[in-house]
């Protein structure tokens, strides 16, 4: 059964960046279509359905005026076939959008203060650990003007699009931003059926407690709002029951991963996410990756070289700089290396606006200058770091590389290893930390890294760089056959099937 045949139900949509973004050339109004599986998947969906809308955030001043000429309303966008896209097909399928227009003011306290740093570093472990001042009155401040007041404006949005398709409707809501969302809805819109997936690891209790009372109960009330919570992975929807259980004290049933609240069953599930294969594999056929291929085979690989390959944003919690250590490491320890294992390093730079993500990425640039300084033979540096966001020449080093280094101290799924899953030619080995969710499906076929130990993780790069040829193939073949039969249209599928189930239709 495709997913496309399980809804009976109107569809709406809520994430903070959407499918389509407009700006304005000398030629006048363009649309930019939004990337990656999410954006891929979910636009899959809504383009397929009569009665769907995204509502998501105006992100440029050209989605503020096309708001404004739509007097906040919804509007019709053309968009291309699904997956593969050719430009501006206008007999091509088209999406609804309804793009909310904050105070500005409102929503740097909602993006820049409370979904980025805030609630992103508490749940990956990165909350406090510096001594500057946490939780001030100005962040008290910004959690009511800014995540609050941002919150109850998509949750109008949203209401008010359930109410136009007649007061029930099947809504997803997407990440971190939007916490308080399903809570206002369900006061609104009693019928909903409602699902609520978060993208990033969900931790304990206590990690929570770093939060005032009132702050994280809000959160947590918010969220149970829903019908389901959807995570990644067991662990973090086990998390989620248990902070019901213990910051809320609502009834919980850990086995069930369900909580009771008042007379509803709210269910935490996990769906790991993933990529979508064929337009990973359509990528890999053009032929800019060809050109970026035949460049990156010229540069690391001649003469039996290896190359140990990384493709992040400049997250702290990614993990770049112990990284980079343990690459040292690996030099200082197996010198017989220097000169012979090259490490690439595409980093995109994130999140900048928000100091500790600005610090980091200096703090980047001085260790690979260290290392570099320290292993540099016959001119060749050993570390090659590009500050770009090229998702071509990722996809290119994808292909070639011997080892992907995967080593967040915590990350939802993390897409990068499931990417080289799939478009991998050379055997390449996944080096893949236990705190990333996609351990849990592919662990078994990579080595393990563990994010807070250096010297462990120079251990494993060994280990792989030197595994046997057959080996390799056998792991990787097995990792591309989990991520190939567990794609992203499984993903949204597995969701819609329970969501249905709970609506009554079967
Ligand atoms: P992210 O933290 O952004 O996503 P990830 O899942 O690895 O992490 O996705 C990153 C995407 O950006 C990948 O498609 C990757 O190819 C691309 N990318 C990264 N660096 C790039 C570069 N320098 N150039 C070009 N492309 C680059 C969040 C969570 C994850 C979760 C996803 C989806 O943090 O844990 O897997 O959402 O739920």
């Amino acid at each position: 059964m495709s997913d496309i045949d399980l809804l009976d139900l109107p569809l709406v949509l809520l994430s903070n960046r959407g499918p389509v973004s407009f700006d304005r050339d000398t030629s006048g109004r363009t649309v930019n279509r939004g990337a990656g599986g999410l954006v891929s998947a979910l636009s899959g969906l809504a383009e397929h359905l009569d009665d769907a809308v995204w509502v998501c955030g105006a992100a440029t001043a050209e989605d503020a005026a096309v708001a404004a000429e739509n007097d906040g309303g919804a509007i019709l966008v053309q968009t291309q076939p699904f997956p593969h896209a050719v430009e501006g097909d206008p007999d091509g399928p088209s999406i609804r959008v309804r793009l909310v227009v904050t105070d500005p003011a409102a929503y740097a306290d909602f993006y820049s203060v409370w979904s980025n740093p805030i609630l992103w570093f508490i749940q990956h472990g990165l909350y406090g650990r510096s001594l500057a001042p946490v939780l001030t009155r100005a962040e008290h401040d910004a959690f009511e003007r800014g995540y609050a007041a941002v919150n109850r404006a998509y949750a109008d949005a949203v209401a008010d699009e359930v109410r136009s398709r007649g007061g029930k409707a099947l809504v997803l809501l997407q990440d971190y931003h939007f916490y308080l969302v399903a809570e206002h809805v369900r006061e609104q819109c009693p019928d909903v059926v409602l699902t609520h997936f978060v993208h990033i690891p969900w931790p304990g209790p206590d990690e929570w407690r770093v939060l005032p009372g009132d702050i994280r109960e809000r959160l947590l009330r918010g969220l149970l709002g829903s019908d389901v919570v959807g995570f990644h992975t067991r662990r973090y929807a086990r998390n989620f029951v248990l902070c019901a259980g213990e910051l809320l004290g609502l009834p919980i049933n850990l086995d069930e991963l369900t909580v009771q609240v008042n007379d509803r069953t709210v269910r935490a599930r996990y769906y790991p996410i993933s990529v979508d294969p064929a337009a990973l594999d359509a990528t890999l056929a053009s032929e800019e990756v060809a050109a970026h291929v035949a460049m990156l085979r010229y540069v690391f690989l001649d003469d039996d070289r290896q190359l140990v390959l990384r493709v992040d944003r400049t997250d702290p919690s990614k993990n770049v700089v112990r990284g980079f250590l343990a690459f040292g490491t690996l030099l200082d320890q197996h010198p017989e290396l220097v000169g012979r294992v090259s490490f690439l390093a595409l980093l995109q730079p994130s999140r900048t606006d928000v100091p500790e993500y600005a610090d980091y990425i200096a703090l980047i640039g001085a260790v690979v200058a260290e290392i570099n300084a320290r292993h540099t033979k016959e001119g060749r540096q050993p570390i090659d770091l590009r500050m770009v966001e090229d998702f071509t020449l990722a996809v290119g080093a994808y292909s070639i590389c011997d080892v992907l280094m995967v080593n967040a101290i915590a990350d939802g799924m993390n897409l990068v290893a499931k990417e080289v899953a799939i478009v991998n030619r050379r055997g390449g080995v996944l080096a893949l930390s236990e705190m990333a969710g996609a351990h849990e499906e592919l662990g078994e076929f990579a080595v393990t890294l563990h994010p807070f130990d250096v010297q462990q993780m120079a251990d494993a790069l060994y280990e792989a760089l030197v595994m046997p040829m057959d080996e390799r193939h056998r792991r990787l073949a097995a990792a591309a056959e989990q991520v190939r039969t567990h794609d992203v249209r499984r993903w949204l599928n597995d969701q819609l099937v329970d969501l249905r189930h709970l609506a009554g239709f079967g």
